[in-house]
């Protein structure tokens, strides 16, 4: 819980910030989202450790998803400030850095970890978590796909940057969906597991 509680404050105050920057220069500022990223997502994968360790998940699960996280927001990052021309590329090398995560915590160790834990509000809560990370987490790389040049730009080539900004609005819509989402599963799980030691004192 506490976690999800330092998630949601982080990107609050990420949040204030960019909204500040949006006011005085009507642009967003990149690299501000991105080190929210580097915060948060890793945060998320230490919940995804926490709530398998009584189930034995061992540390080099965590490193695993931590790595694929960091290639996956390292490449975006190059992709949407540095090299903005190629983002095609670092958009699909970054999207590796989100496959590795994919397998891990369906095919992966992972897996294997929740499957054989024998607390069902455990399973039931990884379940939900990692559909938030299939697609919840979607959302993000379709919001890169309407940067210039990419898919998906045809969708949005008529926008004013100076009055909106399409990609920004994805990102404020998938951080919604995410951070706050998967806290909710967390306190599910978390006050599912407090119930069920409850109830094993009594008996
Ligand atoms: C709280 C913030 C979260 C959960 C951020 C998640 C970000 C992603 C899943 C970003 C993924 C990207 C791709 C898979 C390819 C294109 C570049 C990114 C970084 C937008």
């Amino acid at each position: 819980m506490l976690v999800s509680a330092l998630i949601t404050f982080i990107a609050a105050v990420h949040y204030f910030y960019m909204r500040g920057v949006w006011l005085e220069t009507q642009t967003s500022p990149t690299q501000f989202r991105y080190i929210d990223w580097t915060l948060t997502v890793p945060l998320m994968c230490i919940e995804y450790y926490l709530i398998l360790k009584p189930a034995g998940a061992k540390s080099g699960m965590l490193v695993r998803l931590i790595a694929g996280s960091l290639l996956m927001l390292v490449a975006g990052y190059i992709g949407e400030a540095i090299y903005v021309e190629q983002n095609v590329l670092w958009g699909i090398i970054s999207t590796v850095g989100w496959a590795v995560i994919i397998y891990e915590i369906y095919a992966g160790e992972a897996a294997k970890v929740a499957a054989a834990s024998n607390n069902p509000v455990v399973q039931r809560g990884y379940n939900v978590l990692r559909w938030f990370t299939l697609v919840g987490w979607a959302i993000y790389p379709i919001g890169y796909m309407m940067l210039p040049g990419n898919l998906l730009h045809g969708l949005v080539e008529g926008y004013d940057p100076t009055k909106s900004s399409p990609v920004d609005l994805a990102y404020n819509i998938a951080d919604a969906v995410n951070k706050i989402g998967f806290g909710l599963v967390i306190y599910t799980i978390a006050k599912g597991a407090t119930a069920e030691e409850r109830a094993y004192a009594r008996a």
